[in-house]
């Protein structure tokens, strides 16, 4: 790339408007989803802001401390997840802020979003937690109902908020079957009906990957515009990689496929080179860059978590979406990821996702376990 050339470029793709190019090759469309882009853009620059203000603003530490002028403090993913809702009401036609608050309560809020309907699903690293048995939906009149389901994450890899390690939003969208007849089907849909994905990592900069299902594309916030700019245009994974990221303290309960594929990154037999480690246990960070560099990303079963940990919502779906749509695979110890069809909002599932190659190994692995079962 020419750097002098790229810092004097005057010719700006936006995301607003590469969505709107987006949206003129599609003669039916009427920018609906351009809308509710926005406004997930400007969630997302929302919580950029305040992840960069963190320390100074008291944004980190347990929510419901106090500060100095005896103000309740808001934990950031608290915040996170109002500043969501709030900018995606912000068109004005929307439900009560009651309403709203009652999403703090319920892991699962539908909101009429002017033409749009919103599924917003908390994880539970929100501050409330609900147990599952007791996760409702709230549905609002269907007369105002639209056409989209949002699942969302806020604000993933929250454990690391506090030494200022990169987090992210992760998001899906669905369109909705019938609007008239809005249940949580509509979500517990496989992630290959997914419409788009993408997450916003907020790190050193502040970066939004999008997929609408014809590859994926890579832009980051610049500060001074308040713009996010394409800057990864087609971001396709390479095939093989060099790099492996698990949480490796895990190993003692993991299965045979995964303790031999980690075996043989770490002690190649074919004369390969090792494979080197990354984890930062932020799944926005360790996927963003897997997808850059290539290589893979694990969060397999264990003894302990036969399912894993990642939800398959709003962290499987949307990532294996992307994955594939860069060239890449994702696979979940037993099938493709995307073809996977959830029972619960808030189910979890093994997750092995990245380059081609990478991925085959994995799912080789699986097969020729099963076929010696
Ligand atoms: P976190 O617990 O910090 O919110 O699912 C959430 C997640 O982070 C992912 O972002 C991350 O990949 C994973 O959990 C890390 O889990 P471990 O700490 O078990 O490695």
């Amino acid at each position: 790339m020419d750097h002098e050339a790229e810092a004097h470029r005057t010719d700006l793709m936006t995301i607003t408007r590469y969505v709107l190019n987006e949206q003129s090759r599609h003669q039916e469309s009427r920018g609906d989803f351009t809308i509710l882009l926005s406004h997930i853009v400007l969630g997302c620059k929302f919580v950029c802001s305040a992840v960069n203000k963190a320390g100074l603003a008291k944004l980190i530490g347990l929510a419901g401390e106090t500060n100095v002028q005896g103000e309740e403090q808001k934990k950031l993913d608290v915040l996170s997840n109002e500043v969501f809702v709030k900018a995606l009401i912000s068109s004005g036609r929307t439900v009560s802020l009651k309403a709203i608050l009652l999403g703090f309560v319920d892991p699962v809020l539908l909101i009429q979003l002017g033409r749009h309907v919103l599924i917003w699903i908390q994880s539970t690293s929100q501050c409330i937690l609900v147990s599952e048995e007791d996760e409702e939906a709230t549905f609002v009149d269907p007369s105002l109902r639209g056409k989209y389901c949002v699942v969302f994450d806020p604000l993933d890899g929250s454990s690391n908020i506090d030494c200022g390690v990169s987090i992210g939003t992760i998001f899906g969208v669905y369109m909705v079957k019938d609007k008239d007849n809005v249940t949580l089907d509509e979500v517990l849909q496989p992630g290959k009906n997914m419409l788009a994905a993408g997450y916003c990592m907020y790190g050193s900069s502040c970066t939004l990957v999008l997929s609408t299902g014809s590859g994926v594309n890579g832009f980051t916030l610049d500060p001074s515009l308040g713009e996010f700019i394409l800057t990864h245009p087609d971001i396709k994974i390479p095939k093989k990689g060099k790099i492996y990221s698990v949480n490796e303290g895990n190993a003692k309960n993991w299965d045979g496929p995964t303790t031999k594929y980690v075996e043989k990154c770490k002690f190649p037999k074919d004369g390969d080179s090792p494979k080197s480690l990354r984890y930062i246990g932020s799944m926005v960070a360790d996927v963003h860059r897997t997808l850059l560099y290539g290589g893979i990303f694990l969060y397999p079963a264990d003894k302990k978590s036969p399912n894993g940990k990642l939800r398959v919502l709003y962290e499987v779906f949307p990532m294996s979406f992307l994955m594939e749509q860069a060239g890449g695979q994702a696979f979940t110890g037993k099938q493709r990821a995307l073809d996977l069809v959830p029972t619960k909002i808030h189910q979890r599932s093994p997750i092995f996702l990245g380059s081609y190659d990478e991925v085959e190994e994995i799912k080789a692995l699986y097969a020729a376990e099963e076929n010696t079962a």
